[in-house]
């Protein structure tokens, strides 16, 4: 497991409380948002070097997923944003057990193809890119 170390709350306490209630029951319940499907998205701090935990809707292809930084059409990037950009290798728990997983950022026609299966994962995406002019950046995770 490379992702170890101080595991430190998100100060979002909804999130916070979600991650949680996933992981103390082996992702039986908090596994869902407005009736989807949520991931638990671990990464390292890049500036702290803390563990950070987010949940995120579930976004995948096969053994692949994609996380979407929206953060709700919000004008700036979610924080865990830059933590995967400093650490590619991040945690996904989609289910009992946190798997490793390689993160790069989805660009052009590949992230074209993940836009539009985020969009059918979770409507909302789209909604939160009309909100704002930041290109709701998509990162892949493949299996390390
Ligand atoms: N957010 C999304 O962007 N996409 C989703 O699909 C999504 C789904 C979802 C489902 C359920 C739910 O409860 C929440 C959901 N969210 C979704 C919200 C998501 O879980 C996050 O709360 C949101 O994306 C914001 O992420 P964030 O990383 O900006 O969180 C903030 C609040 C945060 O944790 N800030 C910390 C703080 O102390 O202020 C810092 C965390 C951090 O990583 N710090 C780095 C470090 O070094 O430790 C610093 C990194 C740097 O470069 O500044």
């Amino acid at each position: 497991m490379p992702l170890e170390g101080e595991y430190v709350p998100s100060p979002y306490t909804q999130a916070a409380e979600q991650v949680e209630l996933y992981e103390s029951t082996g992702g039986e319940e908090g596994n869902t948002m407005g009736g989807k499907p949520v991931i638990i998205l671990t990464t390292r701090g890049a500036k702290t070097g803390k563990i950070r935990k987010a949940p995120l809707m579930r976004v995948t292809d096969g053994e692949s997923y994609a996380v979407v930084a929206s953060k709700g059409g919000a004008p700036d990037n979610p924080v865990w944003y830059h933590n995967i950009l400093a650490e590619p290798l991040v945690m996904l728990q989609d289910g009992p057990e946190p798997r490793e997983y390689r993160a790069h950022l989805a660009e052009g026609l590949e992230r074209d193809q993940w836009w539009q299966r985020a969009v059918e994962a979770w409507p909302g995406y789209a909604d939160y890119q009309k909100k704002t002019d930041r290109k709701i950046p998509v990162f892949v995770l493949d299996p390390a």
